[in-house]
């Protein structure tokens, strides 16, 4: 059996070396005096801490450590059981002299008795994690309690990523960055911290790639070697050394873990996938009325409008501006009617008013944040002066969502949360000393600062959920702690209309991916001054690529809608918004691997390849779901560019060339193209053009078989779109098992779930085809095909149930 026996070579003595640089006001754990078992908990008690260690399963292992006296309550807002259950296969304890043991199946856990520093390896004795100076702690004498601190063996190749919204480059190495949600008003790539609290990074040492969730919500820093070249180290300024180790062993599977850990995201209605058209703002009701009229008059996609903080009522939450918007209930069913959705943006501040009846009902009910020694903090935002709701009091949230009624039963469709990092205007956030009930463990907003927008945004969700019956609720927030995609999806705040910003767009979606949250996307065109034509098109083209996919923008320097810059940037735009259409099911399957299994819609290139050093430190190109791989343009006047194509063989979508990886290749891209890849073997679902999503009854669903001389499996899941009818089996889930020889091409289709598509068949459109084919049989049956000469194409139509189809 691993991991029984203890292999000597690694456990003799005090393997690690001791640290002479400590300082005299950082204290140390020292001497294992006692230590117990409890299941799969270990408790290892020195003089001032207690070291508890959790094996959660067979890939993570828990560290959390007293300083001092006892833990705390064990509570987490990112986890919602953190001491429920374990499902390691088996825990296997040992001790030497000098060591503690704990093994997985998968990984092996040594503690030194001396001073409780430990180190993770993996079956092959490779050492993913090892304490340097280890957990430490200060004094914060200004506030009480520890700042608690984790410092780690850095190797020379070591490469890290994750951590969230970070604007600056894809891979850490050397950054040290920090998180304590702002409102980042234009922010850039050196800008930090912004938006996002995601203390979570993925560390890649010798191909193997780990992940550190520190699960603490005080301001905490990140510093990836950027200190000292050969140790790594994450920090709090309050709470606990509280972190899980997670073995992937790829890159792709820790994300996956972390994910399941903080909790799977929900299934979106589809017409959130669909695109979304904002501005700050579009009033009053006529205006969005010609928004509407225009995207179908000029045939160009959209399924969501965003109403900004005008449609309000002096800035009132839960309110309309009746000038503006006379009569929001029939606006919103007309607009219904012609296929659009509409999402109103609620900000957490609520003006202090004595005739509004959301302030009466905070006052009376003591909802909202208090300072320290008891008086409401008083905080000035859009409204006004107002009061900020503590959104991490269950009381608190429960009246946050039911007051959902009122725009629901108006018809809108999904709430925006902006401002809820929080924002206040001169000060920037609250003060510290403001008190919080943090769900039963009363906090300073030092602890609770981090968490308050994700809490803001689960409720905001829950009261969705309450009103819509069986419909699925939609909710978009600014401010995020980890854990957040179980509520919402996110964007990544005020940009600019700049070159740059595109290219930090793409490396952000591509972080919130690895961070949990796929459902991401950027301000299409830059939130803050005017893209030109050029650059809005090569946006658009990327954001076609990102889960969530909108234009926004301040409004202050004219319109940004997609005629904006005249017609030949038109027609690429609507072509390009069509595409995103004729991929949602493609997308829409993805998403629900993303809710199925953890897996990251967005792919870096670190996450493809751990192998190659290469992709280690590209950041442009990033792979969609299993087969698509992108890379923007990122720059104006080009014609194409260079990118890196990683492992694999890939056909290029546009001229169905087929590519290998591990190379750097010219791509041409004029401004009608974007740079895009198919994998090899891949089955890609397409739906016929539409406006909207369900414009119409789809007639039949198009499979692009990218062809292969091998075995690959496709997924494609379908189901109502909108409701909740899946969990009762109202779903059709499509496994597509593609093998091909340089002869022959089978395809064989297994069906479950008792979902009825609307369209009888498949349209099959086969590319890579080399061989001289003679018969298509399907089930046992020839079928006629076509060949495209231009193409190299060949196309048939076969009933959507068909079992198995063989081309020689
Ligand atoms: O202080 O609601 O990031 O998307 O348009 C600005 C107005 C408040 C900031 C958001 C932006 C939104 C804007 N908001």
């Amino acid at each position: 059996m691993a991991g029984t026996q203890p292999d000597e070579s690694i456990f003799e003595g005090n393997y690690m070396e001791k640290f002479d640089d400590r300082k005299d006001s950082e204290f140390y754990p020292n001497q294992v005096i006692n230590w117990k078992r409890k299941d799969w908990k270990f408790y290892f008690d020195s003089r001032d801490t207690t070291l508890e260690v959790s094996v959660l399963g067979d890939f993570i292992i828990r560290f959390r450590y007293s300083v001092y006296e006892n833990m705390e309550d064990d509570f987490s807002y990112a986890i919602p059981n953190p001491t429920i259950s374990s499902n390691a296969s088996e825990i296997i304890f040992s001790e030497t002299d000098d060591l503690f043991i704990i093994s997985t199946v998968q990984i092996k856990c040594l503690i030194q008795k001396s001073d409780l520093r430990h180190k993770i390896v993996n079956n092959e004795n490779q050492t993913l994690f090892e304490n340097e100076k280890g957990y430490h702690w200060r004094e914060e004498k200004n506030h009480g309690g520890y700042i608690v601190l984790s410092t780690n063996k850095l190797e020379k190749d070591d490469q890290f990523f994750a951590l969230g919204d970070k604007p600056c480059r894809l891979n850490l190495k050397g950054k040290k960055l920090q998180l304590w949600g702002v409102d980042h008003y234009g922010y850039g790539s050196d800008s930090d911290p912004v938006y996002k609290n995601v203390p979570f990074f993925i560390g890649i040492r010798k191909s193997k790639a780990f992940g550190v969730f520190f699960d603490n919500t005080f301001r905490s820093f990140f510093d990836f070697g950027k200190e000292r070249d050969n140790a790594y180290s994450f920090w709090a300024h309050g709470g606990e050394m509280n972190y899980y180790f997670i073995y992937g062993p790829t890159a792709s599977e820790v994300t996956e873990k972390y994910t399941v850990l903080t909790g799977k995201p929900q299934l979106p209605p589809m017409w959130s996938l669909g695109y979304h058209q904002s501005k700050w703002s579009y009033y009053p009701e006529t205006v969005v009325r010609e928004l509407a009229e225009t995207f179908r008059s000029k045939k160009i996609p959209c399924d969501v409008i965003h109403l900004d903080i005008d449609y309000m009522d002096g800035y009132r939450c839960f309110t309309w501006d009746n000038e503006r918007f006379p009569n929001p209930k029939s606006m919103i069913s007309d607009l219904n009617s012609d296929g659009f959705k509409i999402i109103t943006i609620i900000d957490p501040g609520i003006k202090i008013d004595k005739d509004y009846w959301v302030y009466k009902q905070g006052l009376d009910n003591q909802y909202f944040c208090k300072r320290s020694d008891g008086p409401l903090f008083r905080g000035s935002v859009w409204p006004g002066l107002c009061y900020f709701p503590d959104f991490t009091n269950p009381k608190v949230r429960n009246w946050w969502s039911s007051l959902f009624e009122g725009l629901i039963d108006d018809g809108v469709d999904g709430i925006w949360n902006d401002m809820n990092e929080p924002a206040v205007f001169e000060e920037g956030t609250f003060p510290l000393d403001i008190r919080h009930d943090y769900d039963g463990h009363p906090c300073s907003h030092r602890k609770a600062h981090n968490v308050y927008g994700m809490q803001m945004a689960r409720a905001t969700t829950e009261g969705q959920r309450r009103f819509l019956d069986n419909k699925r609720p939609f909710t978009i927030t600014r401010s995020a702690y980890a854990g957040v995609q179980r509520y919402s999806s996110v964007w990544t705040g005020d940009n600019v209309a700049s070159w740059e910003h595109l290219r930090i767009a793409n490396v952000q979606c591509q972080r919130l991916s690895a961070s949990g949250i796929s459902f991401a996307g950027s301000d299409i065109g830059g939130f803050i001054d005017s893209p030109d034509g050029e650059l809005y098109t090569r946006w658009i083209q990327l954001g076609v690529f990102h889960p969530f996919f909108r234009t926004h923008s301040s409004g202050d320097h004219g319109d940004k809608e997609p005629w904006t810059f005249g017609s030949s940037y038109e027609r690429i735009i609507r072509r390009y918004i069509e595409l995103r259409y004729e991929l949602l099911p493609y997308i829409y399957s993805t998403f629900w691997k993303y809710v199925t299994y953890a897996t990251p819609m967005l792919k870096s290139l670190f996450m493809i390849d751990e192998q190659d050093p290469e992709c280690m430190f590209r950041e442009d190109e990033f792979m969609l779901g299993e087969d698509f791989l992108i890379c923007p343009i990122t720059e104006p006047g080009v014609n194409g560019r260079k990118m890196y194509i990683p492992k694999g063989s890939w056909f290029n979508f546009w001229t169905d060339e087929l590519v290998s990886g591990r190379q750097e290749i010219w791509v041409d891209a004029p401004l009608s193209k974007i740079p895009v890849f198919v994998k090899r073997g891949a089955v890609i679902p397409i739906y016929p053009k539409m406006q909207y999503v369900g414009e119409k009854e789809i007639f039949e669903l198009t499979l692009h078989i990218y062809t292969c001389e091998s075995e690959v499996e496709n997924t494609i899941y379908e189901d109502s779109g909108d409701s909740y009818d899946f969990q009762n089996g109202q779903y059709r889930l499509m496994k597509l098992f593609s093998k091909g020889t340089d002869k022959s091409f089978e395809l064989n289709q297994v069906v479950d779930g008792e979902f009825e598509a609307s369209y009888p068949q498949y349209r099959l459109v086969f590319h890579g085809i080399e061989f001289k084919p003679s018969d298509l049989k399907v089930d046992g049956e020839k079928i006629d095909y076509h060949y495209h000469e231009k193409k190299k194409t060949y196309e048939a139509w076969v009933n959507k149930d068909f079992n198995q189809l063989v081309f020689s």
